[in-house]
């Protein structure tokens, strides 16, 4: 059955992709020459990845490259976001390169570009290689010049193929929840670290954006993956809550945005922190070297935050037996809460909000006109079953997508250049510290088989592909 074309319709030029990452979908962790990676320790430390699970098989993509490509081509997708596992390239994060990882990443473009998919590679999405962060991680200077060497090797190596280039995706995580709350590898609490950590992966893209313009000239597609945060003020007419907002965008957004479009940290971020870092790390020329531009800005949205100031009442926080409270990865801003939302939630607990996506990109392009944006990541997990005709009929991740893809045409109308739009995810894989237990694929893993499943979901992605046009909600299933 193909659907009517009520909905909305998009340019033809639009790039449709799906998105996916190395330790969450490869496997084949000890093959193939790869080193260990700060997810391969955090997992196997007790009690940090739910059951214990962890990217050792993962999705089996390693060995399965070549069934994942032909899926790829069937899904018609005009492009797949894919990340480069740095362990698997330089096994140590310095030093000697691993010809066999590089291989594998030079077949996998090959593939990719036989079957008329653009490649479009994150040259880092949180696979640290332990040697590095045993050497002190991100919060240490040196792990952005090992990233410059690192990036220069993987540009020169496939820039004959690839030109669109990411260099990190969503520092904020990186930073914040690795060394911040320690909920992610690799699991430090020290907000001091945290700012020094970002602080580097700023470094680290500005170094590795010199090596993509270097190696790739006017052909270069220089691009930084964010997941920026859109927190609204639980009282607009509070002053309080709207210090909250901006103390959460300055963490969470212009932390990055500006030392990468602008060349400043904010002031204000500054002050906020002031108790925490002198931000000394900050060394005389490193803000010209963050200060790349971008061709385009990767967006990655999934939900709203809602925020307000609050006073902390110690006393009351003893005698709840709150005393000691968990380590945060918002720095300096204990006094905001986070609230939680009316209306429906995801299986992360994160509510669905399409306005929220419209909002970023109309924003985004009013502060910084002229900037091309791309959704890298938008989806949802959900609680998918296998119903008995061996079918996943998930209903709810087809309405999520359907309303935000409009929410993204929405931003166009408003003048938003948006480029193009990846869902999160390909198929189902490790959701870092949720293990297995959380499901983002339009393809569905049976992690006992490994087989492939396409959800209904990605049947009205394949539609949507094929007309250029947001088919229907309802009808979905019958798309198959
Ligand atoms: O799975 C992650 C991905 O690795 C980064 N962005 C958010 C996704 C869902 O949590």
């Amino acid at each position: 059955m193909t659907t009517s074309p009520t909905g909305r319709r998009f340019p033809a030029e639009f790039e449709w992709g799906a998105a996916t990452a190395s330790y969450q979908i490869e496997g084949a962790a000890d093959e193939g020459g790869r080193g260990p990676s700060i997810w391969d320790t955090f997992s196997a430390t007790p009690g940090k990845v739910v059951d214990g699970h962890s990217g050792k098989v993962a999705a089996d993509h390693y060995h399965r490259t070549a069934q994942d490509v032909a899926m790829m081509k069937d899904l018609g997708l005009h492009a797949y976001r894919f990340s480069l596992a740095w362990p698997r390239i330089q096994p140590t994060g310095s030093g000697a390169f691993n010809p066999e990882g590089l291989d594998f990443y030079s077949r996998l473009i090959d593939d990719l570009l036989a079957a008329g998919i653009d490649p479009v590679v994150t040259m880092y999405h949180w696979d640290l290689p332990q040697a590095l962060e045993d050497a002190g991680g991100w919060p240490v200077r040196d792990t952005a010049l090992r990233f410059a060497d690192y990036a220069r090797k993987v540009v020169e190596t496939y820039a004959d193929r690839v030109t669109v280039w990411t260099t990190l995706n969503e520092p904020w995580c990186s930073a914040y929840l690795g060394y911040g709350s320690g909920v992610h590898a690799p699991g430090r609490t020290d907000g001091a670290e945290a700012l020094a950590a970002v602080h580097h992966l700023n470094l680290a893209h500005g170094l590795a954006g010199r090596a993509v313009r270097e190696a790739l000239g006017d052909a270069s597609t220089l691009s930084l993956t964010l997941n920026l945060h859109v927190a609204r003020p639980d009282d607009p007419e509070s002053p309080a809550d709207l210090n909250a907002v901006r103390k959460i965008d300055a963490l969470a957004n212009r932390a990055f945005l500006n030392p990468v479009l602008d060349g400043y940290y904010p002031a204000d971020l500054l002050e906020d922190t002031a108790a925490v870092t002198d931000w000394s790390f900050v060394e005389d020329g490193d803000l010209e070297i963050t200060h790349t531009g971008l061709d385009v800005l990767g967006v990655n949205y999934y939900a709203t935050q809602r925020v307000r100031t609050f006073t902390f009442d110690h006393e009351r926080a003893m005698a709840d037996g709150h005393g000691a409270s968990a380590a945060s990865p918002w720095i300096a801003a204990d006094d905001v809460e986070f609230l939680a939302q009316p209306g429906p939630t995801t299986a992360m607990g994160w509510n669905i909000d399409p306005s929220g996506m419209t909002e970023l990109l109309v924003g985004l392009s009013r502060t910084y006109p002229g900037l091309p944006l791309m959704i890298t990541e938008n989806g949802a997990a959900f609680a998918d079953t296998v119903t008995p005709d061996g079918r996943v009929h998930d209903e709810e991740r087809v309405r999520y997508l359907h309303d935000h893809v409009e929410a993204v045409g929405a931003a166009m109308d408003a003048g938003a250049d948006v480029r193009g739009y990846f869902v999160w995810s390909l198929m189902d894989n490790f959701e870092w510290a949720y293990g297995y237990h959380r499901r983002f694929g339009i393809v569905r893993i049976d992690y006992d088989t490994l087989e492939r499943t396409w959800k209904d979901s990605a049947y009205w992605y394949r539609e949507l592909l094929r007309t250029s046009t947001v088919p229907p909600v309802e009808g979905a299933s019958e798309l198959a």
